[in-house]
């Protein structure tokens, strides 16, 4: 039996679309196994069976808007009402899909001249069966990552089927070529979204379980809640040139988790 060749994907041609549209669909990457894995690690942490030091949580906003969100609670006792968990590397299961050989070949191409990848976060994004939260236009980037260099690429892995319906991710193609709307970053301004007509030219990524984008941290993106009654997770990880430092004064600056360590980069 031969073994997945690590370049089934057809890096050039993703690498190609991402640099022109701001993403790339890479089809399906997992197979029913890893997938089954993953789900099942995700419940496992969310109902606290498996608690992993250092995880950071977000619970969904119980009325559905963005606005109501609550952030710094941590882990709010079992639910699979997550919204979001950070510092997934730190997971054995979801680490084997941070150190995916066939991401690394895109992250190499997306980071000409780099010696290596780091990760600045690796989170599971989470629309619980009720629907989920909005997640409004925005740009992964800016002032407050707090990075001397801009990250361009992260890999968004659908551990459940996404359709238009069911929080799919959508992005405005070609924004990224605009570089940042505002040098904070984070969530565009509504007058911005207003000026570049964004709704009507948002493109829907549908995906089903399995399947990846390359997404470019700065085309503008988003997504909306889930109507399907179904919970719909992803695993989103932003990997960085492993030259990159942590700008932040306050405390000691953050040094990153080495992705692809075991394979050659
Ligand atoms: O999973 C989603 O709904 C969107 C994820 C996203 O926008 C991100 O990771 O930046």
């Amino acid at each position: 039996m031969h073994a997945t060749p690590v370049d089934a994907l057809d890096v050039e041609a993703a690498i190609e679309h991402w640099r022109a549209h701001g993403y790339a669909r890479l089809g399906p990457v997992l197979d029913a196994a890893r997938l089954t894995e993953l789900r099942d690690r995700a419940d496992a942490i969310m109902r606290g069976e498996v608690v992993v030091p250092g995880l950071f949580f977000q619970h969904d906003a119980r009325t559905g808007r963005y606005e109501d969100l609550e952030h710094g609670k941590g882990w709010e006792g079992p639910s699979l009402a997550y919204r979001k968990i950070e510092k997934l590397e730190r997971d054995d299961v979801f680490r084997r899909l941070v150190d995916e050989p066939r991401y690394a070949p895109l992250v190499r191409a997306a980071y000409p001249g780099s010696a290596g990848a780091t990760v600045y976060r690796s989170i599971l994004m989470s629309k619980p069966a009720g629907g989920g939260t909005p997640l409004p236009w925005h740009q992964d980037g800016g002032q407050f990552w707090g990075l001397d260099r801009e990250p361009v690429c992260q890999l968004w892995t659908a551990l459940d089927d996404a359709p238009e319906d069911g929080g799919c991710v959508e992005v405005l193609p070609g924004s990224h070529r605009g570089g940042l709307a505002t040098p904070l970053g984070g969530v565009v301004p509504e007058a911005l979204v207003a000026a570049s007509d964004a709704d009507a030219h948002a493109v829907e990524l549908p995906v089903r379980a399995g399947e990846a984008l390359l997404i470019h941290n700065h085309v503008w993106h988003r997504s909306a809640r889930s109507l399907t009654g179904a919970q719909r997770r992803a695993f989103s990880v932003c990997y960085l040139d492993a030259a990159t430092r942590c700008r932040r004064r306050k405390g000691a600056p953050r040094t990153f988790f080495t992705a692809f360590a075991d394979a050659p980069f």
